[in-house]
């Protein structure tokens, strides 16, 4: 069988950003269950690639491992210069960039330390814990209204069509509260995470990451 890329990941998390770009390259992979938080032989594989045991985690075809969904959509993009993952232009390229780096650095980063508070504070207790995540939830929702105040929908974040930081930013905002939050305070760019959902490429993969009855 020919080598092909193998994704780590599990329901819910950030592997739908890459199982997203997969479906819009029409590229199949190799899915491996994998979480920090599953004990198994899917954790046991995704700590020797990735010695941090975050998913996205990605085995390209030459065995390489990439890590960081930002690294990983800018790969697959170049890797595939016409499927739009990227725009063509440089000057669209280069904000399309930045909105994947902003991402990357300020809202993925609060999700770990909302998800993890106690990483970030030696012997925090409960109470202490509880506060570090209610101030990161406070910093990541207005870090969410600058990301819309800063990348106008050209009808989709990438450009014409949906691409890399439409799908970077359609995942991310699923976590801590970020989509409520929206919902009131930028309903316009509400509306445009809702058209990204809608795409039939994007759906069926957000769809087996956050059932609908869930
Ligand atoms: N910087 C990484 C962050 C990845 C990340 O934090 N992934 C989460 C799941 S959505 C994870 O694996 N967390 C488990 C942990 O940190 O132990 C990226 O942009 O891909």
């Amino acid at each position: 069988m020919a080598a092909t890329y193998t994704l780590y990941g599990a329901g819910g998390s950030g592997a739908a950003i890459v199982e997203a770009a997969f479906a819009l390259l029409g590229v199949a992979f190799r899915g491996v269950d994998a979480a920090s938080w599953e004990p198994g032989p899917g954790r046991d594989e995704l700590a020797r690639a990735n010695p941090l045991t975050q998913i996205p985690t990605l085995v390209l075809p030459d065995g390489s491992v990439l890590t960081e969904s930002a690294a990983i959509l800018v790969h697959l993009g170049l890797a595939h210069p016409d499927s739009g993952l990227l725009p063509a232009d440089p000057a669209r390229r280069a904000q399309v960039l930045r909105g994947l780096v902003y991402v990357a650095a300020n809202c993925y980063a609060a999700i770990g330390v909302i998800d993890y508070p106690e990483r970030w504070c030696r012997d925090a207790d409960a109470a202490t814990c509880a506060r570090i995540r209610e101030g990161t939830k406070t910093r990541l929702h207005h870090l969410w209204d600058v990301f819309a105040d800063t990348f106008p929908a050209q009808p989709f974040l990438t450009g014409e069509r949906p691409g890399a930081l439409d799908l970077m930013a359609v995942v991310v905002s699923k976590w801590s509260g970020a989509r409520a939050h929206l919902a009131t305070s930028r309903p316009a760019f509400s509306a445009v995470l809702a058209r990204i959902e809608a795409d039939p490429r994007v759906a069926p993969v957000l769809a087996r990451h956050w059932p609908p009855s869930s």
